[in-house]
């Protein structure tokens, strides 16, 4: 399978509810959960917006769109103030979100970005769901987590298999699909960092049978249903490495991996790049490619170390050969990785550079080795 046509893309991430509202009929549902004034809150953006602006980021120049998770959200999570607005906190992860649209317009979506030539790639999340309880850590035993484990009275995912939150239960208990685990308090320790809840969201046990081929389920569903023609895949470092290779390359006819299954739709040049979140090139190549040779991986990922060092170099005058570091120790997939200035989890160049600055760091961006990304607003 050749990706050789995504090496001369060019991507536009979209926040879905911070990019354009199309419809205001989808506003508010009445939780609390919308507020204009308020950017913890949602602020209207949906799938319909983005339908109206396909056009427009067609006349930019950019060949693919990355959008958020679509997926249905929990709104409210039990302990902070900010809500579900991002896509990161899944309640369901086959339904839409209503403050987003319908999954007809997702098709819709999908249908005029192909007839533009754009491309359209699915944020998704692996890793954890919302958050329906938490495993109090003082006292934890690994082996009896249920003794530390409380509801946060936010019910449970609407899922066959993720409904299966409460170790109280034998089944729950068994199916094994959480770590039921505290929050990690120590991101030096690799234990913590892979099986423990990052920000108390509610950390999926990957390395379950039950819960891998469940993912697998999920997310041919999306090729299935609208079609998208990659995966951005939400907090890589915190899930195991070899859990890409089923994931994505398993070969089945009962239950395909994502790749296999996207080829027998007649997509031959899926895309899947990463997020692992890390300034250790040795620790992002090993979600690329495995040790053994043959063993398939993700495609690429977006590249961190190589967004700090343009930070450097263009908003703090540091010297240029920083740059050299990050482009050489991409060992694999080189022209695949992502480049970007800032996103979502990163403060907007603007806010960091003046217009010159922010301006030549945008022809870097758009002339280096990789993939450039740019952030919708930027
Ligand atoms: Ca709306
Ligand atoms: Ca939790
Ligand atoms: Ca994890």
């Amino acid at each position: 399978m050749s990706l050789d046509s995504w090496r001369d893309r060019s991507i536009y991430f979209i926040l879905i509810d911070r990019f354009w509202n199309g419809d205001k009929t989808n506003d508010d549902f009445g939780q609390g959960e919308f507020d204009p004034k308020n950017d913890d809150c949602f602020q209207g953006g949906d799938l319909k917006g983005i339908i109206e602006k396909l056009p427009h980021i067609k006349r930019l120049g950019f060949s693919a769109v990355w959008i958020t998770p679509p997926v249905r959200n929990q709104w409210a999570n039990p302990y902070i103030a900010t809500r579900g607005y991002h896509g990161y906190w899944a309640q369901d992860f086959t339904k839409i979100d209503p403050h987003f649209g319908t999954l007809e317009e997702y098709r819709l979506l999908v249908q005029e970005a192909h007839r533009l030539g754009l491309k359209v790639i699915q944020d998704i999340v692996v890793n954890h769901t919302g958050n329906y309880f938490t495993v109090e850590a003082k006292g934890y035993d690994p082996k009896h987590p249920e003794r530390n484990w409380k509801d946060l009275g936010a019910g449970a995912p609407n899922d066959p298999v993720f409904a299966m939150n409460n170790p109280n239960f034998a089944e729950h208990r068994s199916a094994a699909v959480y770590n039921f685990t505290p929050n990690i308090s120590d991101f030096k320790d690799r234990k913590q960092t892979l099986t423990y809840a990052m920000g108390d969201l509610d950390d999926i046990n990957l390395r379950s049978p039950l819960a891998a081929a469940r993912m697998r389920e999920i997310y041919r569903y999306w090729i299935e249903a609208v079609g998208v023609d990659g995966f951005r895949v939400d907090t890589v470092y915190y899930t195991p490495e070899e859990f890409y290779e089923d994931f994505l390359h398993k070969k089945s006819s009962k239950d395909p991996g994502i790749k296999p299954f996207a080829r027998s739709k007649g997509v031959k040049d899926f895309f899947s790049f990463a997020e692992v979140w890390s300034y250790d090139y040795n620790a992002v190549n090993r979600y690329i490619a495995g040790k053994r040779k043959g063993v398939q991986r993700l495609d690429s990922a977006i590249d961190h170390p190589l967004n700090e060092a343009l930070g450097q170099v263009f908003y703090r005058k540091a010297a240029t050969e920083l740059i050299r570091g990050p482009l050489r120790a991409r060992r694999v997939n080189a022209g695949l990785w992502v480049n970007f200035l800032d996103n979502h989890d990163v403060e907007r160049m603007s806010g960091r550079a003046a217009w010159p600055a922010a301006r030549q760091s945008l022809v870097a961006l758009f002339t280096l080795p990789g993939i450039p990304c740019v952030y919708y607003g930027t």
